[in-house]
């Protein structure tokens, strides 16, 4: 059986590694910092470039194929995952960081058909570290296997998660309740790259028991979710049941044992999903 993906995902490493070369001489040159949904929510010429790079060196190879990328739904492309291959792409995961020279900044790219993640790309491109993971053929770091840790005791894991760029002053308050509930269980620590996808191969790479968040998009976390499979760990909704890409919301654990307390604790709350029909109001 001939393997289809695997020239995909070849070619997906070398446009991260392309892309990252671009983040980081960006990170020395002044960069244009525009917002998006508020003065927090902050998206640079870089994310543009880099998305547009991406996107037509795949359109190049594989014309057929299906694209859902941050910043082109940001211009208004639709956010619906079909089961054509689709290429869901985050192309700076960290702005914030990125802006401040903070050293977590990843370039995303995930790739599904039918609905189902096949292959995850995560170039942490300030780290140089090239985590990927290939459906039903493990998961790496810049080559080496990676395997979430075997901590089954909440009492002694580390947690990650993230406080977003919502406002809200209602949303936060929920955030800060969910973190004081985790942190007093207790839990060891809790931390945040800034990242989803590096706080999610931190879980794959057995140094972070668990990362949950809410109000994520489904770019920040499709890559790494195969990277987190393929290193032994579950993908859970925060309700419970499977992981929905599209729900903006995720725990990401590695084990059923860690994950399902985790969503005991915390308490969820609505965000819009990303296929949303266009003018849906949460
Ligand atoms: C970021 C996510 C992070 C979340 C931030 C932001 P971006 O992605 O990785 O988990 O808390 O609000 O969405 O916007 O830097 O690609």
């Amino acid at each position: 059986m001939p393997d289809l993906w695997q020239d995909a995902m070849d070619h997906a490493v070398a446009v991260a590694k392309k892309a990252g070369e671009i983040i980081r001489d960006a990170l020395q040159n002044d960069m244009k910092v525009m917002c998006k949904s508020s003065s927090v929510d902050l998206v640079t010429k870089t994310d543009q470039k880099v998305e547009q790079l991406i996107i037509a060196s795949v359109k190049e190879k594989f014309p057929e194929h299906g694209f859902i990328g941050e910043e082109s739904v940001a211009a208004g492309q639709p956010c619906v995952l079909s089961d054509s291959p689709t290429w869901i792409v985050d192309p700076v995961d960290g702005t914030t960081n990125f802006v401040h020279g903070y050293p977590f900044v990843a370039v995303c790219i995930g790739f599904a058909v039918n609905k189902k993640l096949e292959f995850g790309v995560v170039y942490s491109c300030i780290e140089d570290k090239m985590y990927t993971a290939r459906r039903g053929k493990g998961a790496f770091c810049n080559g080496e296997s990676l395997q979430v840790s075997d901590q089954k005791v909440i009492n002694q894991s580390i947690i990650a998660t993230e406080f977003g760029s919502d406002r809200d002053p209602e949303v936060v308050e929920k955030i800060f309740s969910n973190m004081r509930k985790i942190l007093c269980l207790p839990v060891h620590g809790i931390r945040g790259a800034g990242s989803a996808a590096i706080n999610m191969c931190l879980v794959a790479s057995g140094c972070v028991e668990a990362y949950y968040e809410i109000g994520v998009h489904c770019w920040d976390v499709a890559a790494a979710a195969v990277i987190v499979e393929e290193a032994g760990g579950v993908l859970m909704d925060l309700e419970g049941g499977p992981m929905d890409l599209m729900s903006r919301r995720i725990i990401a654990a590695n084990n059923k044992t860690i994950a399902e307390r985790i969503s005991k604790e915390i308490e969820a709350y609505p965000a819009l999903r990303d296929d949303a029909p266009p003018g849906t109001t949460q």
